[in-house]
């Protein structure tokens, strides 16, 4: 038994329970058995979900790690480089190029680190583990179904240890929901196909609500404190309240008057950085609930745009 692991059962007697159940789920015996067979479960993807959470970083630590020139130099030429389809893609999802190049970046350095790790035996492990069994079992069934539709082969279905798939890092459920095969070769393909890639990422954020013609939020100045009974996702005001509240441009001018309503978060409390983020702000939060991410999703795809 890999050490560190939860289960107290053995590893096979909860793969044949868990055969009767994705069998039941519309996978196939036969693709079951091919796909499974073999599996042991792999310590280090139980090493890592057992790991106590890092030490939590301020948002300004986490923003240099992910923002970096490197990121944001690729990012634009990436930007150039697939503008075209970009485009495209924009035109029928409504996202612009910037914010699908952004999270493409912070996702897996726009591709070059996708996790090395089977998505299938992964799954397999942590499911069996037990931490979380029926999270895990309901994905590994996702991803069986994707692997027996064909738009992968098994050997080149790789993700992260937790499941998340591809240059995207769509979970198989994400997958199965928003994954769109844009080139028409019959295949959904996240791994290797640019076009599927970005209308994949363009559809998941439109059908979360993305509109089209609003930015994420930016970052502001405080002209004067502000309550922290203010502060947050929860509390949505007028940007004419916000306003009122003595908030401008991080350059100083007054906000925008459009009829929008924003909310002013501060990831490192009122001592850092503050933001007025609008309705997108909080789609790219459906994506990673993590207000250090969607920031920086923000603030990148605007320096990747940047002229
Ligand atoms: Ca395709």
């Amino acid at each position: 038994m890999a050490s560190g692991a939860l289960s107290a059962e053995p590893y096979d007697v909860w793969q044949s329970h868990f055969k009767a159940k994705a069998l039941s789920k519309g996978v196939s015996k036969s693709w079951f058995e091919k796909a499974m067979s073999g599996i042991s479960p792999i310590q280090r993807v139980i090493e890592l979900d057992g790991k106590q959470p890092e030490h939590k970083i301020t948002f300004s630590t986490y923003k240099k790690r992910v923002i970096s020139q490197n990121r944001i130099d690729q990012g634009r030429r990436l930007y150039k480089t697939h503008y075209k389809i970009l485009k495209e893609i924009e035109g029928k999802y409504g996202v612009p190029p910037q914010y699908i190049v952004a999270l493409w970046g912070i996702e897996t350095s726009f591709g070059q680190n996708t996790g090395g790790f089977k998505v299938i035996p992964a799954l397999a492990s942590l499911a069996w583990d037990g931490r979380r069994r029926s999270f895990f079992e309901t994905e590994l069934i996702n991803a069986l179904k994707i692997s027996e539709a064909g738009h992968i082969p098994l050997e080149k279905m790789k993700g992260s240890w937790a499941g998340a798939m591809g240059q995207n890092q769509f979970m198989p459920s994400s997958f199965l929901q928003y994954a769109v095969d844009y080139n028409g070769d019959g295949k959904r393909d996240i791994w290797t196909s640019k076009p599927d890639i970005f209308a994949s990422t363009s559809n998941y954020l439109n059908k979360k609500g993305w509109k089209h013609d609003e930015k994420w939020g930016r970052q502001v100045q405080l002209t004067r404190p502000i309550s922290p009974s203010l502060t947050g996702l929860k509390v949505k005001k007028p940007l004419s309240f916000w306003k009122n509240m003595g908030i401008k441009t991080l350059t100083g001018k007054p906000l925008p008057r459009f009829d929008m309503r924003g909310s002013l978060v501060q990831p490192d409390g009122a001592k850092g950085a503050s933001y007025l983020v609008y309705n997108n702000y909080e789609t790219i939060m459906d994506w990673n609930r993590s207000t250090y991410f969607a920031t920086s999703v923000g603030l990148l795809a605007d320096l990747i745009a940047k002229k």
